[in-house]
Order: C-alpha cells, then sequence, then structure tokens
C-alpha cells in the first residue's frame, strides 16, 4: 500500500476525480481518497514512477504534495 498527499480537494468531486485518475493508470488498483485527510491510498502491482502519478493528479488540477 502506497499512500501520498494530495493537495486541493474540496469536495467529494475531487475526490472522484483523483481517484479516477489513479484507477486509470496501468498497474495501479484498490485506490481510497479521503477527502478530510487529504490523501490518496493504492496498491501498485509493478513499480509505477512518483512521476507518472504526479503528472495525472496535475492534469486534473491538483498536485501531489
Ligand atoms: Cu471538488
Amino acid at each position: 500500500m502506497t499512500t501520498i498527499r494530495i493537495k486541493g480537494m474540496t469536495c467529494a468531486h475531487c475526490v472522484a476525480s483523483v481517484t479516477k485518475a489513479l484507477s486509470d493508470i496501468s498497474g495501479i488498483s484498490d485506490v481510497h481518497v479521503s477527502l478530510s485527510e487529504g490523501v490518496a491510498s493504492f496498491e501498485s502491482n509493478k513499480e509505477v514512477p512518483l512521476e507518472t502519478i504526479r503528472e495525472a493528479i496535475h492534469k486534473i488540477g491538483f498536485e501531489v504534495e
């Protein structure tokens, strides 16, 4: 399990967007996003570069801290 901090989420729609963006990355599954904690956790079945995750999050308007 990997946990990352995500900056800029303010509502359930943000959570849904982040969840989808992470789930769409090849190799990432079991994505859980907590709005109150501002974190996302997930399982990865292979090495997914942090940069790939960072870019996917940035593309939808949030930042990985
Ligand atoms: Cu929102």
